[in-house]
């Protein structure tokens, strides 16, 4: 047996005139609560402590606002004064984070911008894991049509640059190894004393190669938090708009399709967290899942606001996957998948 107890925290809307305080305000009750009910780690989802502010054309003054400096040469982001407070709350919790954010990095003659997250380890007190989202959606260049629904994260961003990395997350499961895994330390195929985790972000969810990159990591648990259009806003209004409850099912669809078939085909558990809600007018959907590895749904957020869904899993689960239908040592036939790569 390899107990956890996780939860998503699913955020309602973050409006633009909505202040840093207040977020962190929210993010602290849901790690109260989930603190009250004894989880062991909470995941928050992409862009997590602002408004989905790609949606918005900035210029780079304005934009500077809603990236936080996740700087090595002082303390990196468990210090950065925006987020620290989320992390600190944590740590006096006993509570496991995995949060996105907008980052600022320094490179040397500049600073590199990227949609990223991290795995904030309580029992260690600190960041044992950053990821940056590799497949970012959207466009360099701005609609020009007046009222458009923009999405520029390919303008605001740079792609992620540091593959997919498993990473072990220390103390979690009751016969835990005393120590982290060292940075760059291999991670056995098969379960350790640590759990083996995972993070994807939003788009991610929808393409197979970061999810497999996982699995053949072996990976127990992928976090993924988004925000996912429901539908456009100049739909509203018009005779369209009858059809934004279809659209937004369809949108769902394809989120839960993403989760369920990849957590199945990669024998791991995913905890998938939205923010969503109507923000600025704007509507994200819900969809908040823990998905098992046999791909059924565990547990649902059914609101649209800020809600904590909780599960009991057993990250023993994921062998019979692994052992079985995808041993991927056994069955894998990497010669027959060169266009994966080549292409
Ligand atoms: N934030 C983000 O990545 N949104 C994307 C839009 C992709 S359009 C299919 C998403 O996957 O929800």
């Amino acid at each position: 047996k390899r107990p956890l107890r996780v939860a998503a925290a699913q955020l309602g809307p973050i409006h633009l005139a909505d202040s840093r305080e207040s977020v962190l305000q929210r993010m602290f009750r849901l790690l109260d609560q989930a603190s009250a009910s004894r989880v062991q780690v909470v995941a928050f989802p992409e862009l997590a402590f602002t408004t989905f502010f790609p949606r918005h054309l900035m210029d780079h003054t304005e934009l500077e606002a809603y990236f936080d400096l996740d700087d090595p040469q002082n303390g990196g982001l468990r210090q950065s004064p925006g987020i620290k407070p989320l992390f600190d709350h944590a740590r006096d919790l006993g509570i496991d984070v995995y949060v996105g954010y907008a980052e600022k990095a320094p490179t040397g003659d500049g600073f590199g911008y990227y949609n990223s997250s991290v795995y904030y380890s309580a029992r260690s007190d600190r960041i044992v894991q950053k990821y940056r989202k590799v497949h970012l959606p959207g466009v360099v260049e701005p609609f020009k049509q007046p009222g458009a629904t923009q999405q520029l994260e390919k303008r605001y961003f740079s792609n992620g640059d540091l593959g997919f990395p498993a990473f072990r997350a220390p103390g979690l499961l009751p016969n835990a190894a005393k120590t982290a895994a060292g940075p760059g330390e291999a991670i056995p195929l098969e379960g350790s004393g640590d759990a083996i985790f995972g993070m994807l972000i939003c788009n991610d969810r929808r393409w197979a190669e970061g999810w497999r990159s996982y699995g053949l990591q072996g990976a127990e648990l992928v976090f993924c938090g988004y925000n996912t259009t429901a539908y456009a806003p100049q739909l509203l209004g018009t005779s369209e708009d009858i059809d934004r409850k279809t659209a937004e099912e369809e949108v769902l669809f394809h989120h839960k399709l993403s989760c369920q078939g990849n957590s199945y085909m990669n024998a791991c558990f995913s905890v998938n967290v939205a923010k969503c809600g109507l923000e600025d007018g704007h509507s994200l959907i819900s969809g908040t899942i823990i998905v098992h590895p046999n791909g059924h749904i565990l547990a649902e957020a059914s609101t649209k606001e800020d809600e904590l869904v909780i599960a009991n899993i057993d990250l023993g689960d994921c062998r019979r996957g692994k052992e079985k239908t995808f041993a991927f040592a056994k069955h894998r036939r990497p010669d027959q998948y060169r266009m994966i790569t080549d292409y």
